[in-house]
């Protein structure tokens, strides 16, 4: 959890920067005295919770009354909440876009320690998001030890580091244009697992444990290109990346069935990124990416069997109607997200799993359409935490299929979101994170601060 920094030297430090640059009352002071402390204080968070206990109370009463639990079944749930920990992506901090256009709504941060401070004011004000999953060559930090030091003032870790060999970055000597780890050209390859080893050092430097690899490369056509030698060569140039994993990592083998390629690509899905992970050794693993299957894929099917096996790693959560749609978690399909937690619960007592989020913002508020995206992972997670798990797996067993449903739904179709607000009460972030983050006109101080007309580096 976030610790009470009242006195933190950064605040400090960047309100003494600022008064010898501009004067007392600049919008920065504003913008610290407003915004840092709320990073920080959990002081400030109490006070504005004050307003709205006594509601509060009379549904987490309602709440446990109605549910004819004991109080030591709700402690532990509470307890397995709070240790719930989401990594916020650097690049979902600004608008996303599509190739259509981008609108975006200002305020968005321009530089990592602003990516930085925006995470830990989401961790503040909702206290599930205590990291930050970073993105290689766009958050490459000048120093990393003041990086390293806000980060932990702010109570946030550093989750995986992700590479990009989908673009070509400016100076880039060979092309990615088809392809990096599978590329034809051995250079090209090469180029491709030099910047993956780079991303782990910058990883190392900041104490992350993992590096999650997602390949656009594939083909746009029949015959374009060779199946087998584009995955031989994929398993190659991947090997070379895990050998220069420290002994403490994990790498993560992302798969995603079409875009931007669209006839195929070399890590097409679960099956593909399993017998990657499977050949490369035992810090590999798949990760699931909500967003990169077909539709009406069984997804919590796909949870089980990599499970099953070991070799399950983490997840990308967002929400589509379509394909990779990249929308808030939980806003098309909340039952699937459920049953997804239900599976897991088959393991995530004993196992780690990486949760990071994976959205792209078009028209709402990046931080907002975050914080939608975190309740929605602890509603799902909490919900499935409600199954009865001893009478689910003996109408199994009986093959009752009707009293199957029953217990399922039954945990489905109840609000938790009172539970949700307790855990947040007692772990000093916000009753209503989106609330108060509204009271408190947050975004119209950070147009103020950084302008109405800035672009975050990301997709
Ligand atoms: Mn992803």
């Amino acid at each position: 959890m976030v610790s009470p920094h009242n006195n933190s030297l950064l605040f400090k430090n960047l309100v003494k920067y600022r008064k010898e640059q501009d004067g007392v009352t600049s919008r920065l002071d504003l913008y610290l005295i407003k915004i840092y402390p709320m990073h920080l204080d959990h002081q400030r968070i109490a006070e504005e919770n004050e307003a709205i206990l006594s509601a509060h109370q009379t549904q987490w009463d309602c709440f446990r009354t109605v549910s004819s639990q004991s109080d030591s079944y709700w402690e532990e749930c509470i307890t397995r909440l709070s240790a719930m920990q989401i990594a916020i992506p650097s690049w979902a901090l600004g608008t996303g876009g599509t190739r259509f256009g981008r609108f975006p709504g200002g305020g968005e941060p321009r530089n990592l320690e602003e990516k930085l401070a925006d995470v830990g004011l989401l961790h503040a004000l909702s206290g599930h998001a205590g990291a930050i999953s970073l993105h290689i060559p766009w958050d490459i930090p000048d120093d990393t030890a003041a990086i390293r030091q806000q980060a932990e003032e702010l109570g946030v870790v550093f989750d995986a580091v992700n590479s990009n060999t989908f673009q070509d970055q400016d100076g880039q000597l060979q092309s990615y244009k088809f392809g990096s780890l599978s590329h034809t050209d051995a250079a090209v390859r090469q180029l491709a697992v030099t910047h993956n080893q780079e991303v782990i050092d910058y990883g190392k430097a900041l104490n992350s444990k993992s590096i999650t690899v997602w390949l656009s490369d594939g083909a746009n056509f029949p015959g374009q290109q060779n199946f087998r030698r584009a995955f031989e060569r994929t398993l190659d140039s991947l090997q070379q990346i895990y050998d220069h994993l420290p002994n403490d990592w994990r790498m993560y083998v992302e798969y995603k069935p079409y875009e931007p390629n669209f006839y195929s690509t070399v890590i097409q899905d679960w099956g593909s990124s399993l017998l990657l992970a499977s050949k490369l050794g035992p810090k590999a693993y798949s990760l699931v990416d909500l967003g990169h299957h077909l539709p009406n894929t069984n997804i919590e099917q796909i949870v089980s069997r990599l499970m099953m096996e070991g070799k399950l790693g983490g997840f990308h959560f967002n929400d589509s109607k379509y394909g990779d749609d990249d929308l808030t978690v939980g806003s098309i399909k909340p039952y699937q997200l459920f049953l997804i937690f239900v599976e897991l619960l088959e393991g995530i007592a004993s196992e780690s799993f990486a949760w990071m989020i994976d959205a792209s913002h078009n028209v709402k508020d990046p931080l907002e359409d975050l914080m939608q995206s975190v309740e929605a992972i602890l509603i799902a997670y909490a919900q499935a935490l409600l199954v009865d798990r001893q009478a689910l797996n003996a109408a199994q067993e009986d093959n009752d299929v009707t009293l199957c449903q029953e217990i399922i739904q039954q945990a489905f179709r109840t609000d938790v979101r009172p539970l949700l607000a307790e855990v947040r009460r007692r772990n000093g972030a916000a009753l209503h994170p989106i609330l108060l983050f509204r009271k408190l006109q947050i975004r119209s101080a950070l147009i103020e601060e950084r302008g109405s007309k800035v672009l975050a580096t990301g997709l």
